[in-house]
C-alpha cells in the first residue's frame, strides 16, 4: 500500500474526530497536531507542514457547516479538502495529442527511469497506442539489455545500440522511424548527482529530441529534498512533470509529493512497485480519498453538499413567503417547479390547494413562456429586475427591442410577479392549515407567518 503509515496516522486522525462529542478549540488543535505529526514523519518540510495546520485551523474555527452537518464531520471535509490542494489539486497526466509524442525520461541513477519507460510503454500499449521504447543510457552497462527485455515481455518496439557511446547517434537511428508510432519513450542515463557533464549531455539529448513532455523521475524515498532537485533538473531541460516512484517502500514519500507541488511541479504519475503494472496517474482527489480511506470521505462530502443545497433553497421559500421576492427569484422558483411536471399539475399535487381558491390561471404558466421570459430578463437593468414596479410603458418597449420579445410577454411577465406577490400576501395571512401543507411540500422550517 501507498504511504501506508501515513494513512494509518491520518486515519487515526479522522477516527480520533469522529470519536469525540463536541468539537472544540481543544480538540481542533489536538487534531491538528496529530495531524502535523503524521506529516512531520512522512518528511514533509516543516514550514509547509505549518502553513497548511492553519489553514485547517482557521477554517475549522471559523466556518460553519450547513444545518444537519456536525461540525465533526465538517472538519473532515476540511481536511480532505486542503490535503487536495496541498497536494496539487487538479490530475495532471500526460496527454497523447501530437503523433508521436515523445516523453523522454530525466533523473539520477537507481530513481526508477527505465522501470517506468517500460511502465509508461505498457500503460499506452494497452490504451491502443502504438509505442516505442528507445535506449539512451550509454553508460549503465546493463541499460541495453534491460530496456530490451521489457520492451519484449510488453510487446513494444524497442530501439538501442548496445555498443554505441553517443546517446545523440542512438536517437538519430531512430527518428526517422518516429512517424510510425503514437508514443514514443526514451530512456536516458543518470549520475550521481546532477553535475555539469550530466547537464550537458541532457541539453544536447533535449535539443535533438524535443520532446513534448520531459519528465523527471524522482525517487520517494528522497523526501523533501525532492524540492532541489525538480529545481535543478527544472533549470537543466525544463521539465514539463514529474513521477514519483517507490512510493510503496518509503516513509517520506509524503514529503516528496508535497515539495513538488511547492515548486509548481506537477506530479503525473506515481511508481507504487516494482512491477510493470505498478504505475498510477496521480489524481490529489483520489489520492487523499484513499489515503483517509474513501467510502467514508466521499458519502460524506456527498451529505454536505446535498445539505447546502437543502439550505439555499430553504432560504429561498422564506423569502419567498415573506413577499420579499423580485422578478429573478420568480424566475428561479418557476423553473425549480416546473422541472417537477406541468404548474397546473404541480398545484393539484398539494393538498389544500384547491380550498385556497386561487385562480388557476394565476400558476397556469405556458411552459414556452418561460424561455421568452428569460431573455426579456436578460435585456432589464438590475433596478427593473428588483423593483419591476418601475417598468412602465416605455421601459417594456426598450426592454423588447432589446431582447426580440414581443411588448405583451413582458406584460405577461409583469403580470404573473404581480399576481405571484398577490398570492404570496393569501399566503401570509393563511392559517396554521396553510404552514401543515406547506411543511409537506418540503417548504418547512418557515418562521411564523403571523408574527
Ligand atoms: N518498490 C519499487 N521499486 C521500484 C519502483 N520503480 C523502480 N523500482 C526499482 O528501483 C530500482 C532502480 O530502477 P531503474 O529503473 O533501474 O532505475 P534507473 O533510474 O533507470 O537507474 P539508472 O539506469 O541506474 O540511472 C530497480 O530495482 C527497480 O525495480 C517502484 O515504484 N517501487
Ligand atoms: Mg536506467
Amino acid at each position: 500500500m501507498v504511504l501506508d503509515k501515513l494513512g494509518e496516522s491520518l486515519r487515526g486522525s479522522i477516527d480520533k474526530l469522529k470519536k469525540v462529542l463536541f468539537l472544540d478549540k481543544k480538540v481542533v488543535n489536538e487534531i491538528i497536531k496529530d495531524i502535523q505529526k503524521a506529516l512531520i514523519k512522512s518528511d514533509v518540510n516543516i514550514s509547509q507542514v505549518m502553513e497548511l495546520s492553519e489553514r485547517i485551523r482557521e477554517r475549522a474555527l471559523k466556518e460553519n457547516p450547513p444545518a444537519g452537518i456536525s461540525k465533526k464531520d465538517y472538519m473532515i471535509k476540511i481536511v480532505y479538502e486542503e490535503l487536495v490542494r496541498f497536494l496539487g489539486e487538479d490530475e495532471e497526466g500526460i496527454k497523447i495529442e501530437k503523433r508521436p509524442t515523445q516523453i523522454m525520461l530525466v533523473g539520477l541513477f537507481g530513481s526508477g527511469k527505465t522501470t517506468q519507460a517500460g511502465k509508461l510503454a505498457n500503460y499506452y500499449k494497452k490504451r491502443g497506442y502504438k509505442v516505442a521504447l528507445v535506449q539512451t543510457d550509454t553508460w549503465r552497462p546493463a541499460a541495453y539489455d534491460q530496456l530490451y527485455q521489457l520492451s519484449n515481455k510488453i510487446g513494444v518496439d524497442f530501439y538501442g545500440k548496445e555498443n554505441e557511446k553517443n546517446p545523440l547517434k542512438i536517437y538519430q537511428e531512430f527518428k526517422p522511424h518516429k512517424e510510425k508510432y503514437d508514443v514514443a519513450i526514451i530512456d536516458t542515463a543518470g549520475r550521481d548527482a546532477l553535475s555539469d557533464e550530466l547537464i550537458k549531455e541532457l541539453n544536447k539529448l533535449n535539443k535533438e529530441v524535443q520532446a513534448e513532455e520531459r519528465i523527471l523521475v524522482l525517487s520517494g524515498d528522497i523526501g523533501q529534498a525532492a524540492k532541489t532537485q525538480a529545481e535543478a533538473f527544472h533549470k537543466s531541460c525544463n521539465i514539463t512533470g514529474v513521477i514519483i516512484t517507490k512510493l510503496d517502500g518509503t516513509a517520506k514519500g509524503g514529503g516528496a509529493l508535497a515539495a513538488c507541488s511547492a515548486t509548481g511541479t506537477k506530479v503525473k504519475f506515481i511508481g507504487t512497485g516494482e512491477k510493470i503494472n505498478d504505475l498510477e496517474r496521480f489524481n490529489p482527489k483520489r489520492f487523499v480519498g484513499k489515503l483517509l480511506g474513501m467510502g467514508d470521505i466521499e458519502t460524506l462530502l456527498e451529505e454536505i453538499s446535498q445539505m447546502y443545497e437543502k439550505e439555499e433553497m430553504e432560504d429561498k421559500s422564506k423569502k419567498f413567503l415573506k413577499g420579499e421576492f423580485t422578478l429573478i427569484d420568480l424566475f428561479e422558483q418557476l423553473e425549480s417547479v416546473r422541472k417537477l411536471g406541468p404548474l397546473s399539475k404541480v398545484v393539484n399535487m398539494i393538498p389544500g390547494m384547491a380550498n385556497l381558491n386561487i385562480d388557476k390561471e394565476l400558476l397556469e404558466v405556458q411552459e414556452s413562456k418561460i424561455e421568452q421570459w428569460k431573455h426579456a430578463l436578460d435585456s432589464m437593468t438590475k433596478e427593473e429586475l428588483e423593483m419591476p414596479e418601475k417598468i412602465n410603458a416605455s421601459r417594456i418597449e426598450r426592454i423588447a427591442k432589446g431582447s426580440g420579445v414581443p411588448e405583451q410577454t413582458i406584460r405577461e411577465l409583469i403580470k404573473q410577479y404581480k399576481q405571484s406577490k398577490k398570492l404570496m400576501k393569501m399566503v401570509k395571512g393563511s392559517d396554521k392549515k396553510m404552514k401543515k401543507m406547506l411543511s409537506k411540500v418540503g417548504l418547512n422550517n418557515i418562521p411564523d407567518l403571523n408574527p
